[in-house]
């Protein structure tokens, strides 16, 4: 959701592991943090006698595996429940792998699958860790998300002096056969275009003024539905962004945009499914959830769209108190207040949260401007020792509480 162009260089690489500075500053203080010690000291120093912390899932608030998951609560009421993979990870910390296949049922991959990591070169794909994901998927019984086939973020570091007005379309499109291709029947959906809307660019339809709408002009967008549909007929193919879930002015406009796309695609007959909200929202928020997004929801659902929450976390840099346990139950309770206000709209069909444990959020990432560079984000259901939170059983206490 970062607002600048950011191009990542060929050899890229994912940056959710924990820095020293950062694993340091975090005071890891609860129960497993000498564990967790010892297995981030392994990361950080490269060691390969790497050490575990232990997995202790059954804890004073109760089972949490088998009918008692995220998913198996999920599933009761016509849901799936995600996560985003950061795919090294599935490798190298079993922790967290288990969790995946305890709790979800849905996967995508955090970067794996964005234009940056796939094209080392023009004319050369890397596809070993998408294709890792989607093997870890299969032999699991997941679905897979894809993620995402155009942005303006996350491009090859070649991208700006290869691509031109001339070859630009043929690039898109080529992209689009090659990668849903490989994976066709094998993706639930796929987030064809992503973040096009952004309304402080200035323009009348809304457009962000990105590197394919000034290739390409608005035409991109259908360009790539176009291309996404041919390549996979069976993905459902979804319009992803951000910045929607509020009852304020902001959030109110960029939905009017999005809403205006949506119904245009579908008045020229565009390819589209779904749309993605990402959900990334806010503790401590001045503003709060309500009428909006559900009738956001409601007009899409009116398109006869699905919707997919695709990348819910909650930041939690504007609490103005240190306290873990009070942080974790305001983080919570905006869990719950979100999808109280969602979840009841049966065009809703998934919920995904964007990671698994804080241990690897991006939140905490080096990109991310941070208003408590002290403090560590507790964003996601599971903590740093993958002990399930607050916000893991608000969760799974509002996919109960939906009547579908
Ligand atoms: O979490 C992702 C982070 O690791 C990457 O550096 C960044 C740029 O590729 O993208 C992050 O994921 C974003 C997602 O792809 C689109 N919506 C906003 C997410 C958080 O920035």
């Amino acid at each position: 959701m970062s607002k600048t162009n950011v191009r990542h260089p060929p050899h890229y690489k994912e940056n959710t592991l924990l820095t020293r500075r950062e694993f340091i500053s975090s005071g890891l203080q609860t129960t497993g943090a000498i564990a967790v010690a010892s297995a981030a000291t392994g990361i950080l120093t490269g060691c390969s006698h790497q050490v575990h912390a232990h997995p202790t899932l059954a804890t004073a608030s109760g089972e949490i595996t088998g009918k008692a998951s995220l998913k198996a609560h999920a599933a009761a009421h016509e849901l799936l429940v995600g996560a985003a993979v950061n795919t090294r990870l599935l490798r190298s910390d079993a922790n967290y792998a288990r969790i995946l296949r305890e709790q979800y049922d849905l996967v995508v991959a955090e970067n794996a699958m964005k234009w940056g990591p796939l094209r080392p070169a023009p004319d050369k794909y890397f596809f070993d860790e998408a294709d890792a994901l989607v093997a870890f998927a299969e032999q699991n019984k997941m679905k897979v998300r894809g993620h995402n086939l155009a942005w303006h973020e996350a491009l090859p570091g070649w991208f700006a002096a290869t691509v031109n007005k001339e070859n630009a379309q043929r690039f898109l499109t080529d992209h689009i056969a090659t990668v849903a291709g490989r994976y066709k029947g094998k993706i639930r959906s796929w987030d064809v275009v992503n973040e096009a809307i952004q309304v402080k660019d200035g323009r009348p339809d809304g457009l962000r003024k990105s590197p394919w709408l000034e290739l390409l002009g608005p035409g991109y967008i259908d360009i790539a539905f176009r291309a996404a549909r041919q390549a996979d007929p069976g993905a459902l193919l979804t319009y992803n962004d951000y910045g929607v879930e509020y009852d304020n002015d902001e959030d109110a406009r960029k939905r009017e945009f999005i809403l205006q796309l949506l119904r245009r695609m579908k008045a020229d007959n565009v390819p589209l499914d779904a749309l993605g909200i990402q959900s990334h929202i806010r503790a401590g928020s001045s503003s709060s959830f309500g009428k909006g997004i559900q009738d956001y929801i409601a007009g899409t659902r009116a398109l006869g769209l699905q919707v997919f929450l695709t990348e819910l976390d909650v930041n939690e840099d504007d609490l103005p108190y240190n306290d873990v346990a009070q942080r974790d139950h305001a983080i919570a309770e905006v869990y719950r207040n979100y999808l109280d206000t969602v979840l009841p709209d049966p065009a809703v069909k998934s919920v995904l949260t964007w990671g698994v444990t804080d241990r690897y959020t991006w939140l905490n990432g080096p990109t991310q401007k941070r208003k408590q560079p002290n403090r560590r984000q507790r964003a996601l259901p599971f903590d740093d020792n993958y002990q399930p939170k607050e916000a893991f059983f608000a969760m799974r206490d509002c996919f109960d509480r939906r009547s579908v």
